[in-house]
């Protein structure tokens, strides 16, 4: 079962669509392991973002994620990392497959609403940089068994 980080960033936040991600990540069958709101600190931005260093736009990047409370997220299932990203929608949003987040409410790269992990070993990196191991709940759904094929 992979795990996956997901922030909706401080446009997502501001703009009222916690629950909206919320909503789309439960509807697709991921289970929730752990969630909390914060304000992103300098240097969990910076070790967060650590590969875009020296790209033009990294210092916008760390301004944007640091500008507002983000609300993160560890989402389970089976192929987690590919599911989310794929309800995520592609980094530009004008390139996002419609029914997508960023499609259905993004026009710019750099407001693209989300981030979530693009590899399961990077999952596990950023997993453990917002995450204590103790605010990752395991648990089971009464529906896990009709959500995936081996829970
Ligand atoms: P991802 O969030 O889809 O994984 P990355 O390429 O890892 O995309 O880039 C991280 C974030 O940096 C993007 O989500 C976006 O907010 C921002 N970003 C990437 N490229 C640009 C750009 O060309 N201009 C402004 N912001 C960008
Ligand atoms: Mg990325």
């Amino acid at each position: 079962m992979e795990r996956t980080l997901v922030l909706v960033k401080p446009d997502g936040v501001q703009r009222g669509l916690v629950g909206e991600v919320i909503c789309r990540l439960e509807r697709r069958g991921l289970r929730l392991v752990a969630a909390k709101f914060l304000q992103v600190t300098q240097e969990i931005a910076e070790t967060h973002y650590a590969i875009h260093k020296g790209k033009p736009f990294y210092s916008g990047l760390i301004d944007y994620i640091t500008s507002a409370p983000v609300m993160a997220m560890v989402w389970e299932g089976p192929n987690a990392v590919a599911a989310v990203r794929q309800t995520m929608g592609a980094t530009r949003p004008t390139e996002a497959a419609p029914g997508s987040l960023r499609h259905d409410f993004g026009l710019e790269i750099g407001r693209n609403l989300t981030h979530a992990s693009d590899t399961v070993e990077n999952s596990e990196k950023e997993v453990s940089l917002w995450f204590k191991p103790t605010e990752i709940v395991e648990w089971k759904r009464d529906t896990d068994r009709w959500i995936f094929e081996k829970s």
